[in-house]
């Protein structure tokens, strides 16, 4: 028999994929095997209403239906299905269990002031101390302070995030996945359990969260809809995975050994280590480093920069204008263009919102004293560097806060596929890179489903078998340390 399949649902900001997984299995090596084909990628774009930015959570979902039907044409049965997405957003459903209008986007407006403001009843110096969390305008709570008071949270019963939302439109079953839990901002970091204290206080109805579940843990069957339209057996089970994309992400870097540092780089560049316990000093919540929890209750102790979200909102914003926005032959001006000649903190808050991001970056470069990049290859080079920079900075701000010594950085994501960017990181940080598997989070989602069929061991294992069977790419810093450290010093990331 050939090895069992798994299907990873794995839904980004800009596209959802579903992606078959095989682990080892009969008649493969016995060192164990991994491969992943993709079986159906679907576009997600987010609608603004005038209430909002929303997503279009019915169309993912048909997407997901779609792949479903693909991978039961292609391979038949399938072992498992997991989900896994972007964090901190939620559905809201009422008594009967129906969803209760389209998710907010975190990039919607509501949420500016509300930490503030949740600040004046929990101060955020406490709340870091419970929940481990760095401070991002959009963590759950902030979103549901920003709801008070609203009809529909007053019409709310349960509240998933968007994986268990999908779960439960597959399965009927109603769960919370713990390592997304993690991240709403009303979880106790140590205890792993929701923190009803703290709801108690910001008067949020502990009612509205399901119980916690675990990766591995089932997650019930197909309802039979589901199943007539996919093709798939009613029997077919559902996987609680890491459902938080960068949890399964880092599950799967492909580190053989201690001391690395990784940066999942999508969207976002989620940049830091994983460690044992979280870190909840008064100094790592000065430099707004997170502690999520990652499988096996380890934790990841890193921090958010904005990402290849600064590239992908400028191409959009090219491509509406009618301008060249295909991103290889911008590469390879970007690559010709003229080292540090214009620099931006990625995380200025000014980049946060969609919107006309060249101009943006050009108004923070007039802003600085500094000359705005003259064309879009040298808005590219502007980026790559800021973002290798603020990578440089995050991961040493890491190692010194949690007294740990960075040999290797593992640049996963679709990140890994941009050369430029992961040499300009190498050098940046003075480090080897290893890039890759672009499609880290899959894996992870997939390697956890694996496990609860014995096919493969505990977290080294996984990294082990990704290393061996994943095709990574290896940089080893170039250029000039001083300049580096010159232009970090440029926009105070020194
Ligand atoms: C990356 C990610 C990140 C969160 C952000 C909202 O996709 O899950 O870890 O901070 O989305």
């Amino acid at each position: 028999a050939d090895a069992p399949v798994f299907v990873a649902v794995d839904l980004g900001a800009t596209s959802g994929r579903v992606m078959a997984g095989r682990v080892g299995g009969p008649g493969r090596s016995d060192l164990g095997a991994l491969d992943l084909t993709e079986v159906h990628r679907f576009p997600n774009r987010p609608v603004r209403l005038p209430g909002g930015l929303r997503w279009d959570v019915l169309s993912l979902f048909q997407g997901v239906l779609d792949g479903l039907g693909r991978a039961a044409r292609t391979y038949g049965d399938v072992a498992s299905i997991g989900i896994d997405s972007w964090a901190v957003d939620y559905g809201l459903l009422d008594a009967d269990g129906q969803l209760l209008g389209n998710p907010y986007h975190y990039r919607d407006t509501r949420t500016e002031g509300v930490g503030e403001r949740v600040g004046r009843t929990v101060p955020a110096g406490e709340l870091y101390r419970i929940t481990g969390l760095q401070h991002l305008p959009f963590n759950t709570v902030f979103q549901l302070a920003a709801a008070s008071g609203s009809a529909q949270l007053a019409a709310a019963r349960t509240l998933l995030m968007i994986p268990d939302l999908l779960t439960n439109w597959l399965t009927g079953s109603v769960g919370a996945e713990a390592t997304n839990a993690s991240t709403t901002g009303l979880f106790d970091a140590r205890a792993g359990d929701w923190s009803h204290a703290l709801m108690g206080r910001l008067g949020i109805d502990r009612s509205l969260f399901p119980p916690i579940r675990r990766p591995g843990d089932a997650a019930g069957t197909l309802l039979p809809y589901v199943a007539a339209e996919t093709g798939l057996p009613q029997s077919t089970p559902v996987t609680a995975v890491a459902s938080h994309d960068t949890a399964s992400a880092v599950a799967a870097v492909p580190a053989t050994g201690p001391g690395f540092a990784y940066v999942s780089c999508g969207t976002w560049s989620l940049a830091g280590l994983e460690l044992a316990g979280p870190v909840v000093t008064e100094a790592s919540r000065a430099a707004n480093f997170t502690n999520e929890l990652g499988l096996d209750g380890s934790y990841r102790f890193l921090r958010n920069v904005m990402g290849l979200w600064l590239l992908s909102e400028s191409l959009r914003t090219w491509g509406d204008r009618g301008l060249p926005a295909d991103l290889e032959p911008l590469m390879a001006g970007a690559a010709r263009s003229q080292p540090f000649a214009a620099l931006v903190d990625p995380d200025d808050p000014s980049f946060l919102t969609p919107g006309d991001m060249p101009a943006r970056i050009a108004a923070y470069c007039v802003r600085t004293g500094q000359r705005p990049p003259t064309d879009p290859a040298a808005t590219v080079r502007c980026i790559l560097e800021s973002l290798a920079l603020a990578h440089r900075a995050t991961l040493r701000t890491a190692a010194e806060l949690s007294g740990t010594d960075i040999r290797v950085v593992h640049l996963v994501g679709g990140g890994s596929r941009n050369e430029l960017l992961c040499q300009l990181t190498s050098d940046a940080t003075g480090l080897p890179v290893v890039a890759g598997p672009a499609e880290a989070t899959a894996l992870g989602n997939v390697l956890v489903q694996a496990r609860t069929r014995g096919l493969v061991g505990d977290r080294s294992d996984m990294r082990r078998l990704v290393a061996r069977t994943q095709r990574l790419r290896r940089y080893a810093p170039r250029g000039d340390a001083r300049a580096w450290s010159e232009a970090a010093a440029r926009i105070g990331l020194g």
